[in-house]
């Protein structure tokens, strides 16, 4: 079976030249990358044990776009993100206790445990929003950046969805109203190639996703997600555009998700040999190569390796520890409407 979509080759995995990017920053990325995937890991494991009793969409395969995207921001810059996304919010900074705790439902968590996975939200981090309706992140991103246009505070707003999303009212709306207002906000398609159980292909008549970007005259990248170097000066280009008040930017990312929509997803719908050649090419080693290829000793990522074992560690026991959120919680912090009977 074909499903219409690319096949990534191992060489394709960081593909381009290192551009000048400082060695702290190559290793924040590299620190942010093993946070996500030793979190995951951990994630799995947890659900697998009975644990954690959630839903998981891992976003395993996706690590190194996230950790290139979000070492463009400041703490400050807003992050509006999805179900999807841990490695999002884990590469914007949310710490891992609050993290955890939050979706294993305690009192401890970023939503005092209410909010639960679906709804991760920590503005200390910038991370204003987490949502499971597709798509319905980007005109919340546009309310964002419109706020930081008019009180001029520099900020910039980033968006990550799907390919899906993209086939979504919302999507087109939210991009051309960013356009005409030139509002500091990106765009972050990350183009896993499957919306649920659906190729693009089969989804989405446009070959490349890219090619929407003109019809709103908005300014369109398409990118190699899995190679840091090149998302890294992706992300940057639109960050310094957006600071600039040049407007937005909608990047597609194209990369991969190795274990299905969400943890129990067999994934029998994506042809074997599409589902190796992604993982033979998986970003996370390839980025480590590159490092140690350009120099970067051997034992310094090691210890990073170490220091986020410890922290997931930490982090799970926390959650694990923590109390349940008080009955008489339940009605606070929750937005009330008086509605007439
Ligand atoms: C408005 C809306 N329609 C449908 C769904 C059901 N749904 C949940 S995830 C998903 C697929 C989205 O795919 P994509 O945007 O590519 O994101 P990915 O899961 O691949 O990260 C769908 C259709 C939903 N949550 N919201
Ligand atoms: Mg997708």
């Amino acid at each position: 079976m074909s499903t219409g979509n690319p096949v990534v080759t191992p060489e394709s995995a960081v593909a381009s030249e290192a551009v000048a990017i400082p060695h702290d920053v190559l290793l924040g990325i590299y620190r942010r990358a093993t946070l996500i995937r030793v979190a995951d890991e951990r994630f799995q494991k947890m659900i697998s044990s009975g644990q954690l009793q959630i839903l998981y969409y891992s976003p395993r395969g996706q690590e190194i776009l996230s950790a290139a995207l979000m070492s463009t921001l400041n703490q400050s810059d807003y992050l509006v993100t999805t179900y999807r996304g841990i490695h999002d919010q884990l590469a914007k900074g949310i710490p891992s206790r609050l993290l955890w705790a939050e979706f294993a439902g305690k009192a401890t968590g970023t939503c005092k445990g209410k909010g639960g996975p679906m709804h991760i939200t920590h503005p200390a981090s910038g991370v204003m929003v987490t949502t499971g309706i597709v798509g319905a992140g980007l005109p919340i991103a546009n309310g964002l950046a419109l706020a930081s246009q008019l009180e001029g505070d520099g900020k910039v707003t980033v968006v990550c969805f799907g390919d899906g999303s993209t086939n979504i009212g919302a999507f087109h709306e939210a991009m051309n109203l960013a356009q005409i207002w030139l509002l500091p906000v990106i765009f972050v398609c990350q183009n896993n190639l499957y919306g649920e159980h659906t190729p693009q292909a089969m989804s989405t008549g446009a070959k490349e996703l890219i090619d929407r970007a003109v019809g709103y005259g908005i300014k369109g990248v398409q990118v190699n997600g899995n190679d840091a170097f090149a998302m890294h000066a992706a992300a940057a280009e639109a960050v310094a555009r957006a600071r600039a008040g040049r407007g937005p930017t909608f990047i597609e990312a194209k990369t991969f998700r190795f274990l299905g929509h969400l943890l129990g997803d067999d994934s029998h719908y994506i042809p074997e040999t599409e589902m190796a050649a992604a993982k033979a090419a998986d970003p996370l080693p390839a980025y480590r190569r590159a490092l140690v290829a350009r120099g970067i000793e051997e034992s310094v990522l090691n210890a990073i390796d170490a220091e986020i074992g410890a922290e997931i560690d930490d982090a799970a026991q926390y959650a694990l520890d923590s109390p349940y959120p008080e009955l008489g919680e339940i009605r606070l912090d929750v937005l009330k409407a008086e509605i007439a009977v």
